[in-house]
């Protein structure tokens, strides 16, 4: 894996519930991300805790974790040329109020909690957020 080139993303329960996965899906296909990985999964809370230990004295911290184990996502490792950066333009602001026009979230998030898509923030934690979700075995 050359640094740089691949990002995770989840597609959170409030799109998976609306239907809207093949959609989302659909987007960062055409924004000319290949999927190297690909699981629909359901995370306990505990798993859910420690996905997102990271904002774990941040007030929304319970929320967050219950919103993200209360149904099913799909978790999936894409590939492009400088992946992470350009999947936060794609997926658009975290509060869809401010997201910009053509963005995943301006298009399908209901709001800065329940807001549709997981896109990692550096290269180095969609290293550990894929491992997180998949094996080497896993990828493509
Ligand atoms: P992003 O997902 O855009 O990287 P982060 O890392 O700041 O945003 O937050 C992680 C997740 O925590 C967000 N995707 C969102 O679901 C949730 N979150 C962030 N801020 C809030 C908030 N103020 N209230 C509720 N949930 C929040």
């Amino acid at each position: 894996m050359t640094t740089g080139n691949r990002t995770f993303t989840m597609v959170k329960p409030d799109a998976v519930a609306a239907g809207n996965t093949g959609n989302i899906l659909a987007m960062i296909e055409q924004a000319g991300y290949k999927i190297v990985a690909l699981k629909l999964t359901q995370l306990s809370e505990a798993k859910a805790g420690e996905f997102y230990a990271v904002h774990k004295e941040r007030p929304f911290y319970g929320e967050l974790v219950s919103f993200m184990s209360s149904g099913p996502i799909v978790a999936a490792i894409l590939e492009k040329d400088n992946a992470v950066l350009d999947f936060r333009t794609l997926i658009g602001a975290t509060d869809p109020s401010k997201a910009e026009e053509g963005t995943i979230r301006k298009r399908y998030a209901k709001s800065l909690g329940e807001n549709a898509v997981h896109g990692s923030d550096s290269d180095e934690n969609a290293a550990i957020e894929s491992a997180f979700h998949f094996a080497v075995t896993d990828m493509i």
